[in-house]
């Protein structure tokens, strides 16, 4: 079975190191200086060490499976791509709402999917896997969901197939939209949101915010205690937005913050706080 990664990545590197590592013939697609780096090896510290050689390429092949882990501004760029391509099963592993949508323009069988393992990028080409997380995974478009469990169950990724996934990306959307703006914004890693109060403020009437977001549109959620859990969980992690922000590239937050913000104003919904964060780090982004 061939799995192609397209977005390789911190957290494409290394679900692509799971997979390759349980004997998957594993393609890597990635650009610039990652690419580069990934020709001579890729590298995994943290929670486990290892040096591996992969097979990398600038653009998307034929796959049986890819596996769509790039930012969520580039989606729309790289479904154009997929569909020049038999990219066989896609399946997201991005933050924010709208990625399946976008691939569901271009690609027949998407299977949606989100994820809570941590990866950061320490270097170009060395990835640290920060943190043993869940990946939820559901029916988005056509057929795939089983071929994908398959692949991720056999590379030891712990997965679970759920009936809505878009309940789920919802879900993670309201933790990213209280951890992630605040985080990248205070230059603090996710802990110090639940133990400093003035920041814990913040994030809670946030959360609030886009509980009352996803209620609207029908899931509901105790934001402010999922919040908690995941800032406490992921304590020591640099949010993936605080990781942008540092090296000065463009973030998620108009698929997080911006999202929430357009839907909570079409249905009279208060998302000041949403909106402030939303527009900080925009400001910090054109800065
Ligand atoms: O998803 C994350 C991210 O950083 O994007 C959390 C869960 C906040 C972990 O850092």
């Amino acid at each position: 079975m061939k799995i192609q990664i397209m977005g390789a990545g911190a957290l494409g590197s290394l679900f692509g190191y799971f997979i390759q590592k349980a004997g998957f013939d594993v393609l890597f697609v990635s650009r610039g200086e990652q690419l580069k780096a990934l020709r001579k090896g890729l590298r995994i510290s943290g929670i486990e060490n290892d040096v591996i050689k992969v097979k990398v390429v600038s653009k998307p092949e034929n796959a049986d499976v890819t596996f769509v882990a790039v930012k969520a501004y580039d989606t729309e760029r790289v479904s154009k791509q997929l569909s020049k391509v038999d990219c066989g099963i896609a399946c997201s592993l991005q933050n924010g709402i709208g990625n399946e949508e976008i691939l569901s323009k271009y690609i027949e069988n998407v299977v949606g999917g989100i994820t809570t393992y941590g990866a950061n990028l320490k270097e170009y080409g060395h990835v640290v896997f920060a943190g043993e997380g869940i990946t939820h995974i559901g029916e988005y478009k056509g057929d795939g969901v089983d071929e994908v469990f398959e692949v991720l169950n056999n590379s030891k990724i712990n997965v679970e197939i759920v009936e809505d996934i878009k309940e789920k990306i919802w879900e993670k959307t309201v933790i990213n939209s209280a951890i992630n703006p605040i985080t990248a914004l205070f230059r603090v890693e996710n802990g110090m949101i639940v133990r400093n109060p003035h920041l814990w403020s913040i994030a809670k009437r946030t959360a609030l915010e886009s509980e009352k977001v996803a209620e609207s549109i029908g899931y509901f959620f105790d934001a402010v205690k999922v919040v908690r859990e995941v800032a406490i969980k992921t304590a020591k992690n640099k949010s993936s937005m605080l990781q942008d922000v540092e090296a000065g590239r463009r973030t998620e937050i108009d698929f997080i913050n911006g999202v929430i913000v357009k839907i909570g104003e079409k249905k009279g919904i208060d998302v000041c706080y949403n909106r402030f964060l939303w527009k900080a780090v925009k400001a910090i982004e054109s800065i």
